[in-house]
């Protein structure tokens, strides 16, 4: 069915809101989607998500920073906020689910934080454990949540040696789920001998890696 012309503007207007950090203009072009009936999924993926993986693109080409990223992030969630609820219960079904948090000593989580939006941007369902994670908790939580992804994100050249113990325990209990690491003192070479199976350098390329890894 050809998308209307009224549809295509609300979703150009809301790609532009995130890509411009207008949290105004996302909310009330998000409530214009409801009230005009237009199918929000359809708004979220091809408005903000898509948005989101230009800013993930921008920030990775260092057109955009942290604090650019973060106004952008407000936006999207401005928006997802109101188009949420009006999800049609189909469209949520075969999500793709992801376990993030950083390892067993370890606080930093802004670019946890950074990555975890990546992933909701891009529709994933996701369980953040948060900071200084227990390294037995990513491997409880994927016996209960079944995610198609562990995520573990390390800041410190010390934490980031609890990684193949977790992915060890991860594995441990099931064989199939995939494990992404990423952090600054990390590299593509590290996380292979880490027994990672995939590595993102950083938040705008952790989505792309994570399924670039499921489609293997
Ligand atoms: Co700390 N810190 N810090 N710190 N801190 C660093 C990391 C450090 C490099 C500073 C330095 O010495 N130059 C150093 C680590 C040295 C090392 O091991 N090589 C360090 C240290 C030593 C410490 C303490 C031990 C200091 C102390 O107490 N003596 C202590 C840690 C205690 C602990 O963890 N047990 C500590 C504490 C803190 C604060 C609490 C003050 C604060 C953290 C606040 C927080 O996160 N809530 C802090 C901060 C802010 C930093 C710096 C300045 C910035 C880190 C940051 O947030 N960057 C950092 C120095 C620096 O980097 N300039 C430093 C911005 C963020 C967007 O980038 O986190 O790299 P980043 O995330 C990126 C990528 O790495 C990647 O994508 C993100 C977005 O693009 N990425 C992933 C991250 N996780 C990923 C996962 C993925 C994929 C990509 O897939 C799963």
């Amino acid at each position: 069915m050809a998308t209307s012309e009224r549809t295509q503007q609300l979703i150009s207007g809301l790609y532009e809101a995130v890509l411009n950090m207008d949290e105004d203009t996302a909310r009330e072009l998000s409530q214009a989607v409801v009230d005009e009936k237009v199918d929000a999924y359809f708004a979220i993926t091809n408005g903000l998500t898509a948005a989101m993986e230009k800013v993930g693109e921008l920030y990775s080409t260092h057109v955009y920073f942290v604090p650019e990223l973060l106004l952008c992030a407000d936006a999207l969630y401005a928006g997802l906020d109101i188009l949420r609820p009006h999800i049609k219960s189909a469209d949520t079904q075969n999500r793709r689910r992801l376990i993030i948090g950083t390892v067993e000593g370890d606080i930093h989580d802004i670019g946890k934080n950074l990555v975890r939006i990546m992933f909701e941007a891009a529709s994933w369902e996701v369980v953040d454990l948060g900071r200084d994670v227990q390294l037995r908790r990513f491997a409880e939580e994927q016996e209960k949540f079944h995610a198609h992804v562990v995520a573990l994100s390390a800041l410190m050249t010390t934490s980031m040696l609890a990684m193949p113990k977790a992915i060890e325990m991860i594995k441990g209990v099931d064989d199939k789920v995939a494990v992404l690491v990423g952090g600054a003192p990390l590299n593509r070479h590290i996380a292979e001998s880490y027994g990672a199976d995939g590595y993102a350098p950083d938040a705008g390329q952790a989505v792309q890696e994570a399924s670039r890894i499921l489609s293997r």
